[in-house]
């Protein structure tokens, strides 16, 4: 993978993709290879938890807005359930989120999936945190459905949660 580092290192937004799907499917595996990656700089992150429904993704868009108009750079993670079918991240949260018309140059959005990991944030999830955090990126907005555990997660990775 020496050029998959080489492409992240050159701030490619592909390679980034591919890097957190790589970390979305073989955590253990790649947590060695991304563990060489040390960011240059700290990103401001901020989760954002609650229950279903309540407003994250719609809060999440509205400071993408602000956030560009200051020509900050986010990325922003939504942690979706597991669909009961395919296993995969649902769309809806990117979906609604890349309506919006964001600069892909300025604003990352990624979908994952819960994986089973209901109970907190899965070992994907914080790899993928500490990609976005190598990549640059301002600020960090992760989304994730309150069910318990991951708010004690999220408080313990973000420089600030809200609950909404
Ligand atoms: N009335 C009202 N509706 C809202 C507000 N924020 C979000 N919604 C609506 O509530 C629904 C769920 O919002 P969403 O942001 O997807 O919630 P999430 O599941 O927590 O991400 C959507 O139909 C939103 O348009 C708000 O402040 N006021
Ligand atoms: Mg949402």
């Amino acid at each position: 993978m020496p050029n998959l580092i080489e492409e992240l290192q050159a701030k490619q937004p592909r390679a980034l993709a591919r890097a957190i799907s790589l970390a979305e499917n073989d955590p253990i595996g790649s947590a060695e290879l991304f563990s060489q990656l040390h960011p240059l700089q700290k990103s401001f992150k901020i989760g954002f938890t609650g229950p279903p429904g309540s407003g994250k993704s719609t809060l999440i868009r509205d400071l993408l807005v602000r956030a560009c108009r200051q020509n900050l750079r986010v990325g922003v993670i939504a942690v979706d359930p597991s669909s009961p079918f395919s296993g995969g991240a649902l769309l809806g949260d990117r979906l609604r989120m890349n309506l919006a018309g964001f600069d892909p140059e300025q604003v990352f959005i990624r979908s994952l999936s819960a994986r089973g990991h209901l109970g907190g944030l899965s070992p994907g999830t914080i790899l993928s945190l500490h990609l976005l955090e190598y990549y640059g990126f301002d600020w960090i907005l992760l989304e994730t459905v309150g069910v318990g555990q991951a708010e004690v997660d999220i408080m313990y990775l973000a420089d600030l949660v809200s609950v909404i």
